[in-house]
């Protein structure tokens, strides 16, 4: 079997996504992600102008040859948009090799771990009611685990705190705005640390011990402020502090471990199994978030998570809506399958994406399950993603009170 075309598909059903279909000589078709919030088009002329030509005529079955061949053979390694493009070639190849076989992806990965992976779901409230009812909503959605992010007094948006209530719109706020420009919010490190622990503290009142609470920092913190809101944050047991300082430090994680047991996550924005080591084998943390569309795919997945394992850390892979079902569905593959599972993040798509996407897994009782279509799961409805063109956005940036940038 050969490679006969490869195409990448930019559809935009309230937010960008970018994927690729490699169809073989067989008439098989295999779909992968390569979604990079904000920059897609470089990933579009990636994928177009420098990775399809090379993948016609290439036997589909050969993934780590091509993996390998892509990361490699192009002298430029690592990066975000070489590893979201390569991650869209090496998913769209393990779905047409599982559809191949006859069989869910999962299955040659090892086959299932679990019956379900563990799901959390983003709760936010601009103040205490009504972050409790986003709790209760997710709760009653079946949702086991929450991520909990509050607005902060005095200040306006908060990055990841829904600004409007149900139906399609309860996520649009945080990934990439639909701007021209990108939009510029006001941050001020001193009082979310004061505001943070008393938002835990009542969250746990309410909702009492059992449940699991993530929080997300967005890698806004110094090492001292993450170590300090890490301590502080111990006596309501998060499940993870998630991104507490700029990621590409590996280093800054050591600081904040000798000062608190509050379990770390981090590397939504790493792409490469190099960005881990320090963090692996120090044990600096306890999750780790690359999603698979940003981290060159199942392939390189499945040995960063395998490695993670040799050390005891488990898997929290990115999964927000910024990453389409395709990377989904990988991601679920990946969760079921390995034995280091840790948890799944869960941003249900909108209907008007999963109109173009339609997917087959469920989400049942908190737990996702990739079902046990052959392949991925999930197939592209071209008219669906014709009626919606690429639309320009932006993820916001963040300025302290003075105006100077700060990280995110
Ligand atoms: C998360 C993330 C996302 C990212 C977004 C950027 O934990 O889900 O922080 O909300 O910010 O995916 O593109
Ligand atoms: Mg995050």
């Amino acid at each position: 079997m050969k490679i006969s075309s490869a195409e990448v598909v930019v559809t935009s059903p309230g937010r960008n996504f970018v994927t690729l279909r490699i169809t073989t000589d067989e008439g098989l078709t295999g779909l992968g992600d390569g979604t990079l919030n904000g920059r897609e088009l470089a990933v579009v002329a990636y994928l177009r102008d420098h990775v399809a030509p090379l993948l016609i005529g290439r036997d589909p079955a050969n993934i780590e040859d091509t993996w390998q061949s892509l990361y490699r053979g192009s002298y430029w390694r690592r990066g975000p948009v070489t590893m979201a493009a390569i991650a869209a070639v090496d998913v769209a190849l393990w779905d047409i090799k599982a559809k191949c076989a006859g069989m869910p992806l999962y299955q040659l990965l090892g086959g299932a771990s679990r019956t379900g992976a563990l799901a959390y779901g983003h709760a936010s409230g601009r103040d205490l009611p009504e972050l409790f009812d986003s709790i209760r909503a997710h709760l009653a959605e079946g949702f086991r685990a929450i991520r909990v992010q509050t607005a902060i007094p005095g200040l306006g948006t908060v990055y990841g705190v829904a600004t409007s209530g149900g139906g399609d719109t309860r996520y649009d706020y945080e990934p990439a705005q639909r701007h021209p420009q990108p939009v510029e919010e006001t941050w001020d490190t001193r009082a979310y640390l004061r505001h943070l622990p008393g938002v835990f503290e009542a969250v746990r009142a309410e909702f009492g011990p059992e449940l699991p609470l993530l929080h997300d920092g967005h890698h806004r913190m110094t090492p001292i402020q993450a170590a300090k809101l890490g301590k502080e944050l111990e006596p309501y047991d998060l499940f993870w502090l998630e991104d507490a300082t700029p990621a590409e430090d590996q280093n800054a994680l050591r600081l904040i471990r000798q000062h608190t047991t509050t379990p770390l996550a981090i590397g939504e924005v790493f792409n490469s199994v190099h960005d881990y080591t320090t963090l692996l084998s120090e044990r600096l943390i306890d999750y780790v978030r690359s999603a698979v569309t940003h981290a060159g795919g199942v392939t390189a997945m499945k040995k960063l998570l395998d490695l993670a394992g040799v050390y005891g850390i488990r898997s929290g892979i990115h999964g927000p809506t910024d990453i389409s079902p395709v990377g989904m569905a990988a991601a679920l593959h990946l969760d079921l399958a390995i034995h280091n599972f840790g948890i799944q993040e869960f941003m249900p798509h909108s209907a008007r994406t999963l109109e173009v996407f339609r997917t087959s897994y469920r989400f049942t009782d908190g737990l996702l399950h990739p079902s046990d279509t052959p392949g991925l799961g999930v197939e592209l409805d071209d008219d669906a993603a014709a009626a919606h063109p690429y639309v320009p956005a932006y993820l916001p940036v963040n300025r302290l009170t003075d105006g100077t940038v700060h990280d995110w």
